[in-house]
């Protein structure tokens, strides 16, 4: 063991001095080297590698549809080891870190602004939250993070971080935390990461007290919580946007990012070309400051989610949170995904015509019980629109599995009448009689009490003509689409009001979901119509949705 020590201090050190040599910064990030370190040293490790990298590209292939509008969230234990007191960082600034991941992960970077227009389209919403763990493996409470000082002065140089009797930390269950350990790190290295692969003894994320969140001890320019960012990229299975190696002909593996010639430092002006193409060099898997990266692509997000679901799924039922989290855990933090409610009032009228990139839209959530098939948004049919929410139903063959699309909460305190409109269109697949269901669900009181307002299905949710088509359905135009309006005031009562959308998948064909209205206004309009359609809905409306088509 004592000689692996010393060969893992010969590669880090080496590497950063040979690049220094060359005139060059030196290297920040340390994952390469460990992962080369490991495929000299672990004959298996190649092997567990290789399969694992198979696995993971497999999942993709086949669940291209899954894990949008699913946020998936991640327990996280932080090991402070600390030589000098200075390393002893404080609570706050691991709580700015965890804040910094669950921005950068959910896409609520102010700076997301600055993508230039040509990668615009490939920005992600990368769906993953973290939240600081209040369980510990043995089940008690804890505040998610691990004290202990240690004489060493270079800790995270050494594999001594996860050893307690070598002054480290024995890593929690790597299935079901992520690890970080805090400490110094000599040689230029910021942080190292283990890719899927590494034993479990130390698989994790060591980082450099000085680089780890965004107040306290943090030093610029990596002061804003990305390299903790990067690191995960590299324990969620993303390489470098370069590739491994320096050249054109190493890439990163994942298709949308632009192949570069070599890592960027500082901050490169756009824009910057290598390799016939313009770099993504304002991508978190490089090396620019914290300042100038801000974007993970959507290819990325697909290999970082399928890291999860085929290598490092244990997160998802890891009980970590059981609570939801300790405090300063960010937007959304442990709550994610799991459809709770989301207690925090959202004021009245509003409005949600799924134009915006960010789907579950700012203050929904979405509850997919099975992490399959769920909502998603749209950007091929919208009513009035090109954008919509939506359900594959079409290609999924859970028959009776939900669905639930949950909207903010609203304050409905000074409410004295409220309806809720919505355009929806849907055609069947097949003749058979099978039908999805779209069903309108509201609690008040911001409960989990749920009573049914409105449920439709069969050709009574038809909106077209003619009402099936064998192949998966797209709406070609206005005409393709019907309004619904209900009436909200018999059910005003207590404070606040929670609404939902279930959709029940029964293998048929798509269901699109767009411009929901939630306004104090009572329709009038609806009543000069004529069509037999229209006198139903207006029949419904009056009688608060509560008589069914
Ligand atoms: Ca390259
Ligand atoms: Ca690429
Ligand atoms: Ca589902
Ligand atoms: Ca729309
Ligand atoms: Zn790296």
């Amino acid at each position: 063991m004592l000689l692996k020590k010393i060969s893992l201090n010969i590669i880090f050190i080496g590497l950063a001095l040979m690049i220094s040599a060359q005139n060059k910064m030196p290297e920040p990030c340390g994952t390469d080297s460990i992962h080369q370190h490991l495929l000299n040293t672990d004959p298996e490790y190649a092997s567990r590698r290789q399969k694992i990298n198979e696995k993971i590209l497999d999942w993709e292939k086949n669940n291209i549809e899954y894990g949008r509008g699913n946020v998936l969230t991640i327990p996280v234990v932080v090991h402070v080891l600390y030589n000098a007191q200075s390393e002893n960082i404080s609570d706050a600034q691991i709580h700015s870190q965890i804040t910094a991941l669950n921005r950068d992960y959910r896409m609520l970077n102010a700076d997301i602004s600055q993508v230039p227009n040509e990668f615009k389209s490939l920005i992600a919403d990368v769906e993953i939250e973290f939240c600081l763990a209040d369980t510990d493996p043995n089940g008690n409470a804890t505040s998610g993070i691990t004290r202990k000082y240690t004489s060493s002065s270079y800790l995270g140089s050494s594999n001594s971080y996860y050893y307690s009797s070598q002054g480290g930390q024995t890593a929690w269950d790597r299935d079901k935390y992520l690890n970080f350990w805090v400490c110094n790190i000599s040689g230029g290295i910021l942080a190292y990461a283990y890719f899927p692969g590494a034993g479990s003894a130390y698989d994790g994320i060591v980082v450099d007290s000085k680089y780890f969140g965004t107040i306290g001890s943090v030093q610029y320019p990596y002061n804003k919580g990305r390299t903790a960012v990067h690191e995960v990229g590299h324990w969620l299975n993303l390489p470098h946007i370069w590739g491994s190696s320096v050249g054109c002909s190493t890439d990163d593996g994942v298709a949308d990012t632009p192949d570069s010639y070599d890592s960027y430092f500082g901050c490169p002006s756009y824009p910057q070309y290598s390799c016939g193409t313009s770099d993504m060099f304002m991508n978190y898997m490089d090396y620019a400051n914290d300042a100038c990266t801000f974007m993970y692509s959507l290819g990325q997000k697909q290999r970082m989610r399928s890291a999860i679901f085929s290598y490092r799924s244990g997160l998802l039922t890891s009980g970590g949170c059981a609570s939801g989290g300790n405090t300063g855990g960010g937007p959304g933090s442990g709550t994610g995904g799991q459809g709770n409610i989301n207690c925090n009032l959202t004021p009245l009228p509003f409005v949600e015509d799924f134009e915006g990139v960010v789907f579950p839209p700012q203050g929904f959530s979405i509850n997919n019980p099975d992490n399959a098939f769920t909502w998603e948004r749209n950007t091929q049919a919208g009513y009035n629109s090109t954008a919509s929410a939506y359900i594959d139903n079409a290609n999924y063959s859970s028959n009776g599995e939900s669905d639930e699309l949950i909207m903010p909460l609203f304050d409905i305190s000074s409410a004295t009448q409220l309806s809720i409109s919505f355009d929806y269109a849907y055609k069947l697949w097949s003749v058979s009689g099978y039908s999805d269901t779209l069903e309108v669900l509201i609690s008040n009181n911001c409960s989990n009490n749920y009573q049914s307002i409105w449920k439709t299905y069969g050709q009574n949710l038809v909106t077209t003509n003619p009402y099936y088509i064998t192949s998966s359905w797209t709406p070609s135009g206005n005409s393709d689409w019907n309004q619904v309006s209900l009436n909200l005031t018999p059910y005003l009562s207590g404070d606040t009001l929670s609404i939902k959308f279930r959709n029940i998948t029964d293998y048929e064909n798509n269901l699109y979901l767009d411009n929901i209205n939630v306004d104090f206004a009572i329709p009038t309009a609806i009543e000069d119509k004529k069509t037999d359609n229209e006198w139903k809905k207006f029949a419904l409306f009056l009688y608060g949705g509560k008589i069914y088509e």
